[in-house]
Parts: C-alpha cells; sequence; structure tokens
C-alpha cells in the first residue's frame, strides 16, 4: 500500500513537471483489486493450465508481473489490515495471544477491530483530496467504531464480514451487506471522472471465498467446476473497470495493482485454488500461503509486459510495500525520494499469529518455525499441504528450529523442498544476514494491542443498521465475553 503513497508522491513531482490533460488536481487515482484466497497459480499468466483468465493476462500483458509478492498474513483480516494500514499485523494489533502461533481473523463475534489509531491508505487519501470507496469485503471490525466509514471511506458497498452462513438462522445472524449509494465500481470512476476528483477504489470481491459463488451467466463456464466460474466472473469484472478506465481517457491517470489477501485454501482440495509450484496454502508461512498473484497495471507510466525486471526497478516493489509495513512510524512511510525508497532492500517478515515463523532476505528464506496444522485438526481431515509432505517443513505439531533455522534458496527452490546443509559454507555465510536482520526487527518491533483476542456473541450483526425499517432485527443475547478459540 505505501507504494500508492510513494506514487502518489512521486506523481505530484512528475505531475508539477508535465501536467495533466485531465488532472483530477494533478493526482493519481488508485483501484486496488484484492482477490479472496484466490492462489498465485490460479491466472493464465501464472501458469494455470486452462487458461481461463484473458482480462488478468491482457492486465499482464499491459502492465507488469510481481512474482514475488507477498501478503504480509496467510489470513483475511491481518492481511486487509496490513494492506491498508502498511504495517505488519503484529503491529496493527490483527494478531492474537490467545495461543502462541495461531491465525486469527474478524468473525461476527469477535470484540476487536482496526484501532482508531492505525492511519488507514482512505485517510492519507483524504488529506490529499481523495474521495474513497470499498466494494466487497471489510474484515476489519464490524462493530460501529470500526466500520469503513470510521476510517477514511466515504462509500462502503459490502460486508463486513465473511459472507459464510448458516443463512436465515435465528441463533446466528446473517451477515448484513452495507449499501450507502446507488453506486457499484464503474458507476464511481464515472462520477469520480466527471467531478475530475481523484478516487480510491478498492474492490475486495470474495467470489473465491468458500462457499464460492458465481453469478448466472458464468455458471459453469469453468473446466475447474464452481471454483473456475468464480474466478471467469472476477476475471470479466476486471476487465470490465479495465475497459472503463480506457474509454474514459483516465488509464494514464490511474495504477490499478491486482493481489488477493492470502493463498489458496489447499484445504478445500478440488473446491479451492492453485498455489502454483509453491508449498502449501491459506494458513501456513510456506510460500503458498503468502506468495500472491500481482499485476500492476499503469499505462504510459509501467513499461508493459515486463516481469520484475525493469528500468523502473518493479521488482523491487515487495521490498517497498515491506519496508513501509514494517515500519515503527507512519512519518516514515512517506517517501521524498522515488529511488531512494525502490532500491532498499527490506527483508519479508512471515508471522503466523504472535509467532515470527520465518524471514526472507534477498533470495533466501530461513524457517525460524514450522507447522502445517495440528494433528488433531489433520484427523479431523484438514490439511493444508495435501499431497506435500517435506521433513522437518510440513509438520503436524509446532516446532521450534529458532536455534539453527531451516534454510532454502527460494530463487532455485521455490517449493522449499531442499535444505541447505547447516554445515555447508552457503549456510554459514547466509545466516549471520538473517540473523541480523530478525535482531533488527525485533529490536524495534512495538507490537499493538491484541484485537483478536475476545470474542463476544453480543457484538454479531443482530441489528445492523436499516434492520428497522425492515422489520428484520432479531433481540441481541447478553454479553458473554470469552477467549476466542483459534485452532490454526
Ligand atoms: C527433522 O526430522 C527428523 C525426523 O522427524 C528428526 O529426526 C530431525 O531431528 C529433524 N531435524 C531437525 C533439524 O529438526
Ligand atoms: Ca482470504
Amino acid at each position: 500500500m505505501a507504494l500508492f503513497t510513494l506514487c502518489l508522491v512521486f506523481l505530484q513531482c512528475l505531475v508539477a513537471i508535465t501536467g495533466y490533460p485531465k488532472d483530477f488536481n494533478g493526482k493519481t487515482n488508485f483501484v486496488v483489486l484484492l482477490m479472496d484466497d484466490m492462489g498465485w497459480g490460479d491466472l493464465g499468466v501464472y501458469g494455470e493450465p486452462n487458461r481461463e483468465t484473458p482480462n488478468m493476462d491482457q492486465m499482464a500483458a499491459e502492465g507488469v508481473l510481481l512474482p514475488d509478492f507477498y501478503s504480509a498474513n496467510p489470513l483475511c483480516s491481518p492481511s486487509r489490515a496490513s494492506l491498508l494500514s502498511g504495517r505488519l499485523p503484529i503491529r496493527n494489533g490483527f494478531y492474537t495471544t490467545n495461543m502462541r502461533g495461531r491465525n486469527a481473523y474478524t468473525p461476527q463475534d469477535i470484540m476487536g477491530g482496526i484501532p482508531d489509531y492505525e492511519i488507514l491508505l482512505p485517510e492519507i487519501l483524504k488529506e490529499h483530496g481523495y474521495r474513497s470507496k470499498i466494494i466487497g469485503k471489510w474484515h476489519l471490525g464490524q462493530q460501529p467504531q470500526y466500520l469503513p466509514h470510521n476510517h477514511g471511506f466515504d462509500e462502503f458497498f459490502g460486508a463486513p464480514n465473511c459472507h459464510f452462513g448458516p443463512y436465515n438462522n435465528k441463533n446466528t445472524p446473517n451477515v448484513p451487506v452495507y449499501k450507502d449509494a446507488n453506486m457499484e465500481g464503474i458507476e464511481f470512476i464515472e462520477a469520480q471522472t466527471q467531478k475530475s476528483e481523484p478516487f480510491f477504489l478498492y474492490w475486495a470481491a470474495d467470489a473465491t471465498h468458500g462457499p464460492m459463488y458465481a453469478s448466472k451467466p458464468f455458471l459453469g463456464k469453468s473446466a475447474r467446476g464452481l471454483y473456475g466460474d468464480a474466478v471467469i466472473e472476477l476475471d470479466y469484472g476486471v476487465g470490465q473497470i479495465l475497459s472503463t478506465l480506457k474509454r474514459l481517457g483516465i488509464a494514464e491517470q490511474t495504477l490499478v495493482f491486482f493481489s488477493s489477501d492470502n493463498g489458496a485454501a489447499t484445504y478445500a482440495k478440488l473446491e479451492g485454488g492453485s498455489n502454483g509450484p509453491f508449498l502449501c496454502g491459506k494458513e501456513t508461512t510456506f510460500e503458498g500461503g503468502m506468495r500472491e498473484p500481482t499485476i500492476a497495471w499503469w499505462p504510459g507510466n509501467i513499461p508493459p509486459g515486463k516481469v520484475r525486471f525493469t528500468d523502473l526497478g518493479w521488482e523491487y516493489f515487495v521490498m517497498v510495500l515491506h519496508h513501509f509495513m514494517e515500519h515503527p512510524n507512519h512519518e516514515k512511510r512517506y517517501c521524498i525520494n522515488f529511488n531512494a525508497c525502490v532500491f532498499v532492500h527490506r527483508p519479508i517478515f512471515y508471522y503466523r499469529g504472535d509467532l515470527l515463523m520465518a524471514v526472507r532476505v534477498g533470495n533466501y528464506k530461513a524457517h525460524l518455525w514450522t507447522w502445517a496444522n495440528s494433528l488433531e485438526e489433520f484427523q479431523k481431515g484438514t490439511d493444508f499441504c495435501p499431497g506435500q509432505n517435506v521433513q522437518n517443513m510440513t509438520v503436524r505439531q509446532q516446532e521450534d528450529h529458532s536455534q539453527q533455522p531451516l534454510l532454502f534458496n527460494l530463487a532455485k527452490d521455490y517449493g522449499e523442498k531442499y535444505q541447505i546443509k547447516p554445515n555447508s559454507a552457503e549456510y554459514k555465510s547466509v545466516i549471520p544476514k538473517i540473523t541480523a536482520a530478525v535482531k533488527e526487527h525485533l529490536d524495534h518491533l512495538k507490537k499493538g494491542e491484541p484485537q483478536l483476542n475476545y470474542c463476544d456473541d453480543a457484538v454479531m450483526n443482530w441489528a445492523p443498521p436499516g434492520c428497522k425499517e425492515i422489520g428484520q432485527c432479531l433481540p441481541i443475547p447478553p454479553s458473554n465475553k470469552q477467549l476466542c478459540y483459534w485452532p490454526h
């Protein structure tokens, strides 16, 4: 997300020199297309064999592919909190301390949410005259104080939580859909263009998160089943948004960034997506859990059809984002000089809850802790690493390797299969750099107050705004605050 802050500042300099005909007050518009549980291997351009994503593939042909872009967490809520705050979950509070190394999110009974002290991207943009809209899944807390309007968004069309059921059930209320304007994404873009007011559209579609869904015209279209139908419909949506930008003649003033919030849900087996050549998936800190199918599109500003190595240095993009994500001070997220920010190499930290599981420095990744999922869950049929078994990695209990991390070279071994031997010269030369990066990180780490520790039935969506008008409010049960249980 820092990219956008960064480009905002960079663009302002550029605009001062060149100027725009239709100028949005000299600002660049931002569109983030965030997929839910879509894997690295789900796009044709990333090698999906059925080749069912022509619009996403075209976006990549016109933009740049970022094959080693990471989410900040292998699960929805913390990943999204990082995307919008530019800070790791351990800092913005989107983690739990109920048990060591457990993933947590914001189900309907969660008490916490995005803290007020976090400055979200739309809040920063508002200061620069932008109007922001979120369409889709919020997932940063559902109590009124946590909703998008209180955190910088001007418009919200979507749901505060995941859309999974049960539905029409009085014991668990349905997840409400908020709609405060008669616009969808395209109408929002059109209206903003007419006003020449800069905009940020956060398009957080959740159709590829279980239970999957697709609209009638897309049902049965994919060789992959319902998951593929959902991907095809999203691909269509991406095409619509990009062609709208072209039609309005504002493509060069709009940076579009496509990615996903976490790896594909391998536990869903044939009903989930694909993480391509990577190990395991969603919920894990292996590559399959956090490496995302990412494309940046900005005609006239990003050279088309590139992968990683470009004259703009986009291959350092990941590092840049993480550089900002893990900065303790908001002020430091602003970059005054594009090159100075882009050419800073920063490590990538893989967290599971409160536990630093792994770190990537350059092409090397060291696992300090390893865990797939518990034996108990595995015996119930949940497997985050189906068909994959790497010794000491895909293990059924949390294993501590912090004294002698398991080291892999991701450039050669992106599947994390071949551990570099601890007595090798390579290991001995790399590990000190990793150790230094971890020490630096921990020395500067100021943990946020954990937001995902407590659950209470009383905070569920029993009586969301608007329920009175349609006579659908449910009685709110008495408060029953307790520690949430996180099995993964
Ligand atoms: C790796 O796993 C094997 C078999 O479980 C075990 O004997 C060995 O100690 C483990 N190695 C490390 C470094 O943990
Ligand atoms: Ca997700």
